[in-house]
């Protein structure tokens, strides 16, 4: 990470992003004020198997927004402004085609957010990231203790990518879970879905007693007891928890900026209400949304203000359980 000015890397990095989320206040990694959480963009794209852009998604959806710039959002349901206490530090400074060397720059950043006593928000970038991203807070908080809460219509556990390597958008957690950050009976997957993975990696999904929740599964029972169910579990014993949205658990018709989109998720009302509820019923030790690719997105730039508003629910969650606001 870069220790100079936040926003600094855009003089070397186009795609870096220029102004701070929602106007909060930049901050320096070594500086973080006693922030209870803290923006950071990865504008990572070189773990991706098929259409790139991710490198963008951190500037898009910081600056997919019609508000001023005034770090002030009162939520409608409980009059909260959920952005007091948060700063943001701009992009790290990545050096694009170095998978392994930037996955440890992610890392350290997000330890030492955590070390500090924040709570790292990551905007993605390509879903490689939360190898790093939850690596960083099982520093802190507990190799192995973490639990991680995984929206995605994938389960990212390919044992290698599709081209014989280990980093890669669809290996993260294949990668926590070898590693031991993050073991399999702490995952809890929500929005699988489609083609992907092969019989051979479920079943070793199973083996690692990673819990899975499928669309059909989800659509037979509905959201609502799925998601108690795995409050519950993600909760149990664990030293909190580690939330990873891939926006790919929409719908691609709501959110078709994403480069592997996958027909038949989420909607935009549903992971909305999810986030915010798990962030104010989980002890939310950190947050990435990731796989957001602004140049594939719709009309109005529709996928990038879904990830804020995303961002925005989580830190409304983490608002209402630090007020006290039960439901
Ligand atoms: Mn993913």
């Amino acid at each position: 990470m870069n220790p100079g000015t936040p926003f600094d890397s855009a003089r070397t990095h186009a795609f870096a992003a220029t102004s701070s989320f929602a106007g909060v206040p930049a901050a320096r990694l070594d500086d973080l004020q006693g922030a209870r959480a803290v923006i950071v963009g990865a504008p990572f794209d070189w773990g991706t198997s098929y259409r790139a852009g991710t490198r963008f998604g951190p500037k898009a959806i910081r600056e997919s927004d019609y508000f001023a710039a005034d770090a002030y959002r009162p939520h409608l349901p409980t009059g909260l402004n959920a952005l007091e206490g948060v700063v943001d530090i701009g992009d790290i400074e990545l050096h694009p085609g170095d998978i392994e060397g930037d996955l440890e720059l992610i890392t350290d950043t997000v330890e030492q957010i955590s070390a500090a006593g924040s709570i790292p928000i990551v905007l993605g970038g390509d879903h490689t990231i939360t190898y790093a991203n939850a690596t960083g807070v099982a520093r802190v908080h507990g190799f192995g203790e973490v639990a991680l809460v995984h929206f995605d219509a994938h389960a990212d556990t390919g044992e290698t990518t599709g081209y014989g390597t280990l980093y890669g958008h669809g290996t993260p957690m294949r990668r926590l879970v070898e590693s031991g950050a993050v073991p399999g009976n702490r995952f809890v997957q929500i929005g699988l879905r489609g083609y992907w993975p092969g019989p051979e990696t479920v079943a070793w999904m199973k083996d690692q007693g990673m819990r899975g929740y499928m669309m059909t599964e989800i659509e037979e029972r509905g959201l609502r007891p799925v998601v108690e169910e795995a409050v519950t579990y993600a909760g149990a014993d664990a030293s909190g928890v580690f939330l990873s949205i891939d926006i790919d658990v929409v719908d691609p018709g709501m959110a078709p900026a994403t480069g592997t989109p996958e027909p038949g998720g989420l909607t935009s009302r549903q992971i909305l209400d999810t986030v915010r509820r798990m962030a104010r019923e989980l002890n939310v030790l950190g947050a990435d949304i990731v796989e957001v690719s602004p140049p594939y997105d719709g009309p109005g730039g529709i996928t990038a203000l879904l990830a804020n508003r995303i961002v925005l629910e989580v830190l409304n969650g983490l608002a209402e359980r630090d007020a006290g606001v039960s439901s």
